[in-house]
């Protein structure tokens, strides 16, 4: 199970001393974006791929953040989730000093629905990516991680076949119920 609240180094059920390195990192600039940012932890669980998560603000805890991002890939990390909301340039941030790739998380605040997030993470300049996801769709951030993954892992994209399969099975199950 996930945690409620972030916190540093979680992984999927596993002992401590056989903790695999995690592949992921789940980071969000508050602890108020985990409701939101759970959902990719979840994904990730589904396909038993290690993360770590922690909160990282590019604002109030900017020398951490660099530092966060430069220290990445050399930490074995392979793919970066970084979710925030409001003037949201974690990610953007954090795609500027990592070479690893950055999947950004828009999270809605109490206003402007979240085209605030959306719009102060998608809108990066050439040279600089952020593959960004629909407001709040940390789920989908946690499924493009487990592909980008499995890219370089035919167990694991043999697993995201039998999931999409699963996806297909389950609409063309809804279809028919429709037509019946
Ligand atoms: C952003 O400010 C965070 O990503 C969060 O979405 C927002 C509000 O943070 P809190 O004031 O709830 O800590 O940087």
């Amino acid at each position: 199970m996930s945690p409620a609240h972030p916190s540093p180094d979680h992984h999927p059920s596993t002992s401590a001393d056989a903790r695999p390195f995690p592949s992921v990192g789940i980071v969000m600039g508050s602890d108020s974006d985990w409701p939101v940012m759970e959902a990719a932890a979840k994904a990730l669980d589904e396909f038993e791929i290690a993360y770590e998560v922690d909160v990282v603000s590019a604002h109030r805890m900017p020398r951490e953040m660099i530092s966060y991002g430069e220290q990445a890939a050399d930490r074995g990390l392979k793919v970066i989730i970084a979710g925030a909301g409001g003037a949201a340039h974690l990610p953007g941030m954090l795609a500027s000093v990592t070479p690893l790739p950055v999947i950004g998380v828009p999270v809605p605040l109490k206003y402007l629905d979240g085209m605030d997030s959306l719009l102060s993470i998608v809108q990066m300049p050439a040279g600089v990516p952020v593959a960004t996801v629909s407001v709040a769709g940390a789920r989908n951030a946690g499924l493009l991680a487990a592909r980008m993954l499995a890219a370089h892992d035919e167990e694991l994209l043999g697993r995201m076949r039998e999931f999409q399969q699963d996806l297909n099975d389950q609409a063309t199950e809804k279809g028919k119920r429709l037509r019946s």
